[in-house]
């Protein structure tokens, strides 16, 4: 059976992406609310209503695993989520804030994402549990989902955006920073410019494809090496006009089955 990857809209391919390269062997089905992205700004129960109407779909798909690949949806709902529903289902906050709390060295963290993501302090709550005495900056990055979308993730406006967002988290002293949106990692190479090689960059999309991994195997349900080929489904809600120029840019390699 499959795995089944949900985002809100694109970005979570940027998760997709590291678990095809963590788990080869695994068929995924990955399904993009792309008609009602972003969703950044809307409230708890708006995020659960369509997180729950995307995972019932990929039930019905015959998923056997589903990781919320949005830090939105994971911040607003996967307790929920977890409490409704009997498959493993994981997000990606949790993964993100446990790399982030071992490897900062002075115990000052930045954390960003979306509106949504930042208001719930569940990356907060999460690296508390870990150590309560490091120490958080978090800061909504509005502005950096549009720019990822029109392509311009490194240009010099990505550049500036950056620096008017992550300047304050810069003269905190952090030492780690948390990229807490799927879009996030698009950027790394200008946050990284900007905020220099001692601040480390915590990217949550690799330590969750090795969570799911773990969970795979501790459930026994992880695809061992087939003769076949793994096949990957994408649905959308919508197939927005730059669907595939962005869907390209997120993933890196062709996208079929859509
Ligand atoms: N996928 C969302 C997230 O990781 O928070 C970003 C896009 C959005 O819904 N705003």
């Amino acid at each position: 059976r499959p795995i089944g990857v949900f985002d809100s809209g694109l970005g979570g391919l940027t998760v997709l992406k590291e678990i095809m390269k963590i788990l080869p062997n695994e068929n995924i089905i990955y399904f993009g609310d792309t008609a009602r992205v972003p969703y950044g700004p809307r409230s708890k129960d708006t995020v659960m209503k369509y997180t729950f109407q995307a995972i019932n779909f990929l039930i019905s798909k015959g998923v056997k695993a589903i990781v919320i690949a949005c830090n939105t949806a994971t911040a607003r709902c996967l307790k929920e989520a977890n409490e409704k529903y009997d498959i493993p289902i994981i997000g990606v906050i949790e993964a993100g804030a446990r790399t982030a709390a071992y490897s900062t060295k002075n115990k000052i963290v930045g954390v960003i994402g979306t509106e949504g993501t930042v208001r719930s302090k569940t990356y907060n709550a999460e690296i508390a549990k870990i150590d309560k005495d490091i120490k958080i900056i978090d800061k909504a990055c509005n502005l950096f989902v549009p720019i990822v979308e029109e392509g311009w993730a490194n240009t010099e406006i990505a550049r500036l955006t950056a620096e008017k967002y992550l300047e304050e988290l810069v003269n905190e002293g952090i030492d780690s920073l948390v990229l807490g949106c799927t879009h996030y990692p698009i950027l790394k190479r200008t946050i990284g410019e900007y905020v220099g090689e001692d601040i480390k960059l915590v990217n949550p999309a690799k330590e969750t494809a090795m969570d799911l991994k773990k969970v795979l195997e501790e459930e026994d349900i992880l695809r061992k090496d087939g003769n076949e080929r793994a096949y990957y489904e994408y649905y959308v809600s919508d197939i927005p006009e730059k669907f595939a120029s962005i869907a390209t840019e997120f993933i890196k390699r062709d996208i079929d089955n859509v």
